[in-house]
């Protein structure tokens, strides 16, 4: 049987080689042997202090960085011009705990940062569920931060399940073997982040390669001068054998290096050159945003028309007419 794939970002601010390496990439590569399926979560980037006119710039930008990166083999869409989103979303809601929303990390560290706390941030990782759910996917590629929310699907999945009778294939995340947590290169203890973190330690798929040298050449490094994968004791040095790893495909025990000069350069240039193509095709699809609008719109309508079937299904096993 063909296997499915899901995974969604959310259109929440530029994205990051994080978000790149982490998930991207390895969606990617998912797409020879199945069945993919990518959104633009526009509506979780609702749940924080938002910009209505950037949030919809954002969200274009997103979608074309999803198909200039090599997913245009995919089902491309976003989010919210697919209403059984957040009907799906409702009833696993309605399936879901306080208790378990609440203890929700990424809810505990962003609630913790605001002073008024939308109620949508506590509630959004049953919308996420839904994401999955209603594609019915098999494997969910995500950065090491989503373990849990992906956890939380599966939880509730289960439990519909056997509340109200077989529904939802119960999925699994799917990480990445190298770079599954990108860290900010000026705090490397901090996720790099594409609306919490600094710009100096981020690097953003759109960034010139004149900034990604820089970026790259002032990251924060460790104590002493050896060179050696170390997340725990040296993760400033650990992030930067990572990304590059990850970006030129040798494994990370192959990359030997006697200081960190020569392992920051040519750092810089396996993120420059895997970048460069991606650039360049955001570039080519940007110039046409008729063409843009109507691959976003065909999308739309094969996702609404391929989730019809599960939506009723759900909504059957729940006791809705
Ligand atoms: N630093 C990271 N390293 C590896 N993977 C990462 N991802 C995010 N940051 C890293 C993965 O990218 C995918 C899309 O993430 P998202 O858009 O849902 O946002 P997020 O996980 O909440 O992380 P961000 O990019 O920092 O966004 P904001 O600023 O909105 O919180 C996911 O698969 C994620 O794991």
């Amino acid at each position: 049987m063909t296997k499915r794939v899901f995974s969604a970002f959310t259109a929440s601010g530029h994205l990051t080689l994080g978000n790149f390496l982490g998930a991207m990439l390895p969606a990617v590569r998912l797409q020879d042997e199945a069945d993919c399926v990518y959104a633009v979560a526009d509506l979780h980037a609702l749940t924080v202090k938002h910009d209505p006119a950037r949030l919809r710039a954002r969200t274009r930008e997103m979608a074309t960085m999803l198909l200039a990166c090599g997913l245009d083999r995919s089902l491309v869409y976003i989010q919210s011009q697919v209403p059984a989103h957040t009907a799906l979303a409702f009833l696993l809601e309605s399936t879901a705990y306080f208790g378990e929303m609440r203890r929700m990390i990424q809810f505990k560290e962003k609630s913790a940062k605001q002073e008024e706390v939308r109620l949508s941030l506590l509630t959004y990782p049953a919308l996420m569920a839904a994401d999955i759910l209603l594609h019915r996917a098999h494997f969910i590629p995500v950065g090491e931060d989503q373990r849990q929310h992906v956890e939380l699907t599966r939880d509730l999945a289960i439990r519909f399940n056997r509340l109200y009778g077989e529904t939802f294939t119960v999925p699994e995340a799917v990480h990445p073997p190298v770079a599954a947590r990108v860290m900010d290169l000026t705090v490397p203890t901090s996720k790099m982040s594409k609306s919490d973190g600094s710009a100096a330690g981020t690097i953003y798929l759109l960034d010139p390669p004149a900034d990604i040298h820089r970026k790259i050449m002032r990251a924060v490094t460790d104590t002493g001068t050896e060179v050696r994968y170390d997340p725990q004791d040296k993760p400033g040095v650990s992030n930067l054998l990572a990304m590059l790893a990850a970006c030129s495909g040798q494994p990370v025990e192959s990359l030997v290096y006697d200081g960190y000069g020569a392992l920051k350069r040519d750092t810089a240039e396996a993120v420059v050159e895997t970048l460069r193509p991606l650039q360049e095709r955001h570039a080519e699809l940007s110039s046409d945003q008729a063409e843009l609008s109507r691959i976003l719109a065909a999308g739309a309508e094969r996702a609404a028309d391929r989730t019809a079937g599960l939506m009723a299904a759900a909504r059957e096993a729940i006791g809705l007419s």
